[in-house]
């Protein structure tokens, strides 16, 4: 028994029988972080065919994994926030009373584990022990999500360790069960500090550290315990001089964060030897410390990236980190037992095995005449960042970076120009709060559609949005140096449908800008949406693109943003009274200075 509960915690204990009960597994196996223990886990996934080895040689460490065909990405519509009133959730998320989500969850959980494992994973978001981090207790019956655990938390007894000093934790449990996506529940109890997720196998759903609780149920603790949660990257830009600043991006699900953490510079800027650090790349958990700025870290240790597109060009940082101890998912299996993916290096494999575990060919097409994909649109990969070449040396730093400008960006084909300053913080919030992007295949739902997403948090703001944009007012007053922030577009498109900007390692010439503006050393143009780059400060050398192509992508055509205003307004209207008065005013502001511009 001492073996089996290998913790002080009473509360631990206790929660761990109890959950035993209900999802009656056969036995329960404690993570305790270890080498051995992990190679067991891996060994056993294979026999089950849960995971396939890949090529020891190309790929050491490497694994593949192929969902269900129709769990593939987050499931927004099966996603809940759980509070006692309704008013909490607000009305931009799923609501069920704990009452009922409980109770219907319970019948599906009810017995879910018989002939299975339980496993006991205790990790901790953020370096363990720091002022920042939170504990929670990950519950599952499946070794694929242990294994990823252990690549994108900080796992183990020294966990445990932690955890018994206060006895507090998120109480996360998961269950397959049978991978039905009618028997499917996502639900956050913020009130009970608790995460159950049953009948999905896919990353986001599952892999309950990341946006369950990193973002919901951490947005919600950081309005009460006033810090930020958000849904951002952090990254380093070094000088020549050797000094580091920080900036903070949120851009909504494949929208390029994980690009951009890692760019490297491009070859037109060389010469002035920025040198580029990755903090992280997904979350981002910020406070206001004793210097009245901004500090973050990065509460996980790995990426769990987009694999379409990630190839030697686009994201050589990547290609690097992901050649070892990699879990793939849901990309092309090749017959040398390497991967392949749409956008991948090289050319296409003549023949392999697709997501869907078939025999595949480059070009087949389905009975409606559309090509077969061999790789999902939401494959991904779960790596280490201590495998990225640009990881930054403060990843464990207990007290994180601080943060010179916040960074919100969206996909839009028109309307946003590449980039834009906010007049002041207020009007930042405003900015972040009227955010607009293309669905992706990171959601379950139509591709392409514009969505109003705010912060990039729509899908992970774990309370009543009105009250999270209140926060973000309020935290503007507490900073004595608050950032200042930004709005860029990089995925604006010409009349044939093509992007106008390179983007990618590209990106650092807005970059430059951005933080020209933040050490006061350029004027910028006064338009009608923001502080815009005046023609001659981006830095366009080496870049070969037509003429025209900058005062394109800097467009502002005052119609579209009324046009856009309109979204906008019925936007907003949902919070009722809710709303900030403050985000009214800027609304009205706005319209004024577009109408004036028309
Ligand atoms: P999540 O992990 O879902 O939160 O996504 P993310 O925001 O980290 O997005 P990621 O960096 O993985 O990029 C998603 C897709 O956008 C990939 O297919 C990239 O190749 C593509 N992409 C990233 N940056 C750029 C860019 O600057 N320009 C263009 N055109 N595409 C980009
Ligand atoms: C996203 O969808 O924003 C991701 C992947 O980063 S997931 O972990 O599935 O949420
Ligand atoms: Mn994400």
């Amino acid at each position: 028994m001492a073996k089996k509960f290998p913790t002080t915690s009473k509360n631990l204990r206790a929660w761990v029988n109890k959950m035993a009960r209900m999802c009656q597994p056969d036995d329960i196996v404690w993570v305790d972080g270890s080498d051995a223990q992990r190679m067991r886990l891996e060994q056993e996934a294979i026999v089950s065919g849960e995971l396939v080895q890949l090529n020891k040689e190309k790929l050491p460490g490497c694994f593949l994994h192929r969902t269900a065909a129709d769990d593939v990405a987050r499931t927004e519509h099966l996603t809940f926030i759980c509070t006692k009133k309704k008013h909490d959730a607000g009305p931009t998320n799923n609501w069920m009373s704990p009452g009922v989500a409980y109770r219907k969850a319970k019948t599906i959980f009810a017995g879910a584990m018989k002939g299975r494992t339980m496993y006991v994973i205790p990790f901790s978001m953020g370096p363990v022990g720091s002022e920042f981090s939170k504990i929670g207790v990950e519950l599952t019956d499946s070794r694929y999500v242990v294994l990823n655990m252990l690549v994108m938390t900080r796992a183990g007894e020294q966990v445990l360790r932690q955890l018994e000093k206060n006895g507090e934790f998120t109480k996360c449990l998961h269950s397959k069960a049978e991978l039905d996506i009618k028997k499917r529940l996502i639900l956050h109890f913020p009130e009970d500090n608790t995460i159950w997720s049953v009948g999905s196998g896919y990353g986001g759903n599952v892999l309950l550290g990341k946006k369950c609780l990193s973002l919901r149920i951490a947005s919600w603790l950081a309005k009460k315990e006033r810090w930020f949660a958000e849904h951002m990257l952090i990254m380093g830009i070094e000088k020549p001089n050797g000094r580091i600043e920080y900036i903070a991006a949120a851009f909504p699900s494949a929208c390029g964060k994980t690009n951009l953490a890692m760019l490297v510079p491009p070859e037109g800027l060389k010469v002035k030897g920025y040198r580029i650090w990755t903090v992280g790349d997904d979350i981002s958990w910020m406070r206001v410390d004793s210097d009245g700025s901004l500090w973050a870290i990065n509460p996980e240790t790995g990426f769990f990236g987009v694999a379409p597109g990630t190839n030697s060009k686009t994201n050589p940082n990547m290609v690097a980190t992901i050649k070892k101890n990699t879990i793939y998912t849901n990309v092309v299996l090749k017959s040398d037992r390497t991967v392949w993916w749409e956008g991948a290096d090289g050319e296409a494999p003549a023949e392999g095995i697709d997501w869907l575990g078939k025999q595949w060919k480059p070009g087949m097409k389905d009975e409606k005449g559309n090509i077969i994909k061999g790789a999902h649109p939401n494959s991904r990969f779960t790596a280490p960042i201590a495998n990225c070449p640009s990881a930054s040396f403060r990843i464990d730093q207990h007290h994180g970076v601080p943060i010179s400008a916040i960074i919100f960006g969206g996909k839009r084909a028109r309307l946003a120009p590449l980039v834009y300053e906010s007049f002041n913080w207020q009007h930042g919030v405003f900015m972040g709060a009227t955010m607009g992007s293309e669905l992706t295949a990171a959601q379950m739902g139509q591709l392409g559609q514009v969505r109003r997403d705010p912060m990039a948090m729509i899908p992970f703001c774990g309370y009543n949005m009105a009250g999270y944009f209140r926060h973000w007012l309020d935290m503007g007053q507490k900073m004595a140096k608050p950032p200042r922030i930004f709005h860029v577009n990089w995925f604006k498109t010409d009349e044939n449908g093509k992007f106008l900007w390179p983007g990618f390692g590209e990106n650092l010439r807005v970059l430059e800008w951005v933080l020209d503006r933040c050490n006061g050393k350029i004027e910028a143009e006064k338009t009608a949406i923001g502080y815009a780059p005046r023609s001659s400060d981006i830095d366009m050398t080496g870049l070969h693109v037509p003429e025209g192509t900058l005062e394109k992508l800097m467009s502002i055509d005052p119609k579209e943003w009324l046009e856009e205003s309109k979204g906008i307004k019925k936007f907003f209207k949902q919070f009722k009274k809710d709303l900030p008065e403050e985000l009214w005013q800027e609304f009205e502001t706005l319209q004024q200075r577009l109408k004036s511009n028309a």
